[in-house]
């Protein structure tokens, strides 16, 4: 079985210190939550940035400033921006950080209510739009699938030349209007991508380790952080990203799946090698 790839969502756009006072919004704090994945396993970061009020925003310059951050204490960890941004941001607001040409972003493949009243609104010609820039600007897209019709559009998608392969899913489970984050439906979405794709599964609050659990015995991959759960355990609060990517290894070790360094996960997600 392939090596773990394990990322940690150590921000997001919506999670606030008023649930986790170790939820980071200035620089140092992502560079502190950042390396605390890393040391603990996380080969790769998902990143959204925020004002240091905590407002989240795509700025270009706010995500260089984080990203070198970053760079400076995990020098080669893999890092993944956001095309997702927040509910209500425009398309060419949300794609700034690809202007930096990071090896990874994100491209959400539909539209769903977020969390409630909240729509998050990817329509096709948004998905064919991002798709496109990624293309051009040699970014390798994360395609977060939120439900199996994303999963749909995706291979539609990619069929039109929008999305290249090798294709690499991230299955974000147990949003409020999204699927579910039962086995179930892991099944049915593990189940519903090509043979030669890969993916990571990042269940949303009490569903983030069960499914960790299903991913590593099945072969897949693991995305864990704040911007899905805050809790290392019912009622307890996780100190650090760095904890909940621990309690991942932990498993991991269980189960005996090694863990992939940022060298191992490139070479699996068919990245080039870091160039120094
Ligand atoms: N904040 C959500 C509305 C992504 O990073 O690409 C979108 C999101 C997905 O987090
Ligand atoms: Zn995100």
């Amino acid at each position: 079985m392939e090596k773990l790839i394990i990322t940690a969502a150590i921000c997001g756009a919506e999670v606030l210190k008023e649930h986790n006072p170790a939820v980071p919004y200035t620089v140092e704090e992502c560079a502190r939550e950042a390396k605390s994945a890393y040391d603990a396993g996380a080969s790769l970061i998902h990143l959204h940035v925020r004002e240091d009020d905590g407002t989240p925003t795509q700025s270009k310059a706010r995500f260089k400033e984080v990203i070198d951050a970053i760079r400076a204490v995990c020098p080669d960890v893999i890092i993944q921006p956001s095309t997702g941004g927040a509910v209500g941001m425009s398309n060419d607001e949300r794609l700034q950080p690809t202007e930096l040409l990071p090896e990874m972003a994100t491209l959400d493949c539909g539209t769903l209510n977020f969390g409630g009243d909240d729509i998050f609104e990817n329509t096709e010609n948004t998905i064919k739009y991002f798709g496109q820039r990624m293309i051009e600007r040699g970014i390798k897209p994360e395609l977060e699938v939120f439900d199996k019709s994303m999963i749909d559009m995706a291979l539609r998608l990619h069929r039109k030349g929008f999305i290249k392969a090798p294709l690499h899913f991230d299955f974000v489970m147990g949003v409020n209007g999204g699927i579910d984050g039962t086995l179930r439906d892991f099944v049915f979405m593990r189940g519903s991508i090509p043979q030669d794709a890969t993916y990571t599964v990042a269940g949303i609050g009490r569903y983030e380790f069960p499914l960790a659990a299903a991913a590593i015995i099945d072969g897949g991959h693991v995305r864990v952080g704040f911007e899905d759960n805050v809790y290392l355990s019912k009622g307890v609060l996780a100190k650090s990203n760095g904890e909940l990517v621990e309690k991942v290894v932990r498993i991991a070790n269980e189960f005996g799946r090694p863990i992939a360094s940022p060298a191992e996960a490139r070479e699996i997600l068919g990245l080039a090698p870091l160039v120094k």
